[in-house]
C-alpha cells in the first residue's frame, strides 16, 4: 500500500501527541506554543483570516518569559502560515518584558499591533502600538498609549461609524475608553470602569458586534478560582452598560489554566478562538491555539462551546508553514551582513528580496522559532544568474548544514527544495551565504514534518 505524504504526516503527529489529545482541527498550530489569539479578517482580503498571538517559551509556562508575538494566516483553517516573529521585547526600547496578550487593527491603510508589555521605568503594564504596511508585520514600535495605566490585555474595537474603542483588563478589572485618531492616546474623559458589569471578570476583554448589539467576551474566575473560563456580556453601546450572560467555554480537559479568546466571523461562520495546553500535555503548561464554531440562539445568546479535537476542519489535520522573508532583517530576529534589500526585480513576495553577495561571508539570516526538536522541509525562493556555491547554516547545527553546496542557476524566481533539516527547541537561525554571485533571496520556507520523540 502506498501512503500519501499527508497520511504519513498525520500518523506521525498522532503518534507523538499526548494520547488524550489526538490532534486534527485542534490545535490550530502545533509547532509553536501560542496563546491569546486575536483573530481578524481585513477588508483588503476577506478570503484570509489572521491570528495575532503571544508566544510561550518552550519549557516554561511562566508568563515572565514571554518575549515574542507571531502572526498566523490561513484561507481554509487547515493550512496555516506562521509569518515568523512579528514583534519582540527586543524591538521595544521602553519595555522590560511580559509580552502578554495582543490585538491588531487596520487603520488609515496601515496595520497596527496593539500589545502590552511592562514598562522598564515604572514597572507597570503599558499598551503599546506598533505599525506595519503589511498585516503579517514585522511591526515597528511607536510607543505606548497615553492615558492608559496598567494597560494589560488590550483589545481594539472599531465601530461602524469609524470610532475606535480600547478595552483592557487585568487582576479582576476591565476598563474601556475612546481612542484618538492617532491611536496613541485615549480621548480624555471617556474612560469607563466596566468591572462591576462583568460577572467574575479577570482579564482579557474582546468586543464584537452581532445584530446591532456589542458582545464583550472575557476570561473570568468562577468563584475566584482557577482555571479561567470564558464569559460574555452584551450592551447597546461599546462603552456599556453591559448585562452579563454567563459562560460560553467552561473548564475543559487540557485547559491552559488561563484562557483568552476572540470571536470573529470568517466566510459566513462565527468562530470562537481561544487557547488550551493540549500540545504540551494539558492543565496549565505551555499553551496552543484552538478554534470551534460559535452558534447564537434566536434571542442572541451564545450556545456553550465544548472544545473539540475536530475543531472547525471537520477533523482534517492542520498543517503549518513557517514563511520567513529574507528582507525583514533585524525586525524579525534576523540579520543582513554585507547584503542589502532590493525591489528592482519584480515578482518578489512581501517587501522585497536580499542581494549583494559580493564578499566572502556576506549573508542573510532569518529566525525560525519552534516549540520542540523537529524536522522540517527547507525551501528557499531565489533567483541566480549563474551556478554558484552556498553555505547554509540551520539552527540545530553548530557547523554549517551545508558548506559549498553547489546550486544551479535559475530561470527567474524558483523555489529550491533543500530537503529535511533539523530544528532545535526555541530559536533557530537560518543563515545563507555566498559570494561573487548574482543571487537574490526572496524567502525561506520551513514545513515542520515530524515532532522528534524526546
Ligand atoms: O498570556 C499571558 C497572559 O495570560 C494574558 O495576557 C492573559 O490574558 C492570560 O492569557
Amino acid at each position: 500500500m502506498k501512503l500519501h505524504f499527508k497520511t504519513i504526516l498525520l500518523i506521525t503527529i498522532l503518534a507523538y501527541l499526548p494520547v488524550k489529545f489526538m490532534a486534527s482541527g485542534n490545535p490550530l498550530i502545533w509547532h509553536l506554543f501560542a496563546a491569546d489569539p486575536s483573530a481578524h479578517v481585513w477588508p483588503s482580503d476577506t478570503n484570509t483570516l489572521w491570528i495575532y498571538a503571544s508566544t510561550d517559551m518552550p519549557g516554561t509556562n511562566h508568563h515572565a518569559t514571554m518575549h515574542d508575538y507571531h502572526v498566523y494566516s490561513t484561507t481554509d483553517m487547515i493550512n496555516w502560515t506562521d509569518h515568523g516573529r512579528a514583534l519582540s521585547v527586543d524591538d521595544v526600547d521602553w519595555a522590560v518584558g511580559y509580552a502578554w496578550a495582543i490585538d491588531a487593527v487596520y487603520w488609515n491603510e496601515k496595520y497596527y499591533l496593539i500589545y502590552c508589555m511592562i514598562e522598564r521605568k515604572t514597572g507597570i503594564f503599558r499598551t503599546g502600538v506598533a505599525e506595519s504596511d503589511l498585516p503579517q508585520g514585522p511591526f515597528n514600535d511607536l510607543g505606548f498609549i497615553a492615558g492608559v495605566e496598567w494597560g494589560q490585555d488590550p483589545a481594539l474595537f472599531v465601530d461602524d461609524d469609524g470610532q475606535a474603542y480600547l478595552f483592557w483588563g487585568l487582576n479582576g478589572t476591565c476598563k474601556a475608553a475612546k481612542l484618538a485618531n492617532d491611536l496613541l492616546s485615549i480621548i480624555p474623559g471617556t474612560v469607563v470602569d466596566l468591572t462591576d458589569q462583568l460577572f467574575e471578570v479577570f482579564e482579557g476583554p474582546w468586543v464584537h458586534k452581532y445584530k446591532g448589539k456589542y458582545y464583550l467576551s472575557y476570561p473570568g474566575l468562577p468563584d475566584g478560582t482557577w482555571p479561567e473560563e470564558m464569559y460574555y456580556a452584551i450592551a447597546d453601546h461599546p462603552l456599556g452598560p453591559y448585562t452579563s450572560l454567563g459562560k460560553y467555554i467552561r473548564e475543559f480537559e487540557g485547559h491552559g489554566s488561563t484562557n483568552h479568546g476572540s470571536i470573529t466571523k470568517f466566510k459566513d461562520n462565527w468562530i470562537a478562538f481561544y487557547h488550551s495546553a493540549w500540545v504540551s500535555g494539558g492543565n496549565g503548561h505551555e499553551r496552543n491555539l484552538m478554534a470551534d464554531f460559535l452558534y447564537y440562539n434566536a434571542d442572541g445568546t451564545i450556545q456553550p462551546i465544548i472544545p473539540t479535537a475536530e475543531g472547525i476542519t471537520d477533523g482534517i489535520q492542520t498543517t503549518a508553514t513557517i514563511l520567513l522573508e529574507a528582507e525583514n532583517g533585524n525586525a524579525a530576529g534576523g540579520k543582513l551582513d554585507g547584503t542589502y534589500v532590493s525591489t528592482q526585480t519584480p515578482d518578489y513576495s512581501a517587501r522585497g528580496y536580499v542581494t549583494g553577495f559580493d564578499v566572502r561571508h556576506d549573508n542573510v539570516q532569518v529566525l525560525a522559532q519552534v516549540n520542540d526538536y523537529m524536522d522540517a522541509r527547507l525551501t528557499i525562493r531565489l533567483e541566480a544568474e549563474d551556478d554558484f556555491a552556498a553555505d547554509i547554516l540551520v539552527g540545530a547545527k553548530m557547523l554549517a548544514q551545508w558548506e559549498g553546496l553547489p546550486m544551479k542557476k535559475t530561470k527567474g524566481w524558483q523555489e529550491i527544495d533543500l530537503g529535511i533539516v533539523q530544528l532545535r527547541k526555541g530559536d533557530n537561525i537560518i543563515r545563507f551565504s555566498t559570494h561573487n554571485a548574482e543571487v537574490k533571496i526572496d524567502y525561506f520556507k520551513l514545513e515542520p514534518v515530524m515532532p522528534v520523540k524526546k
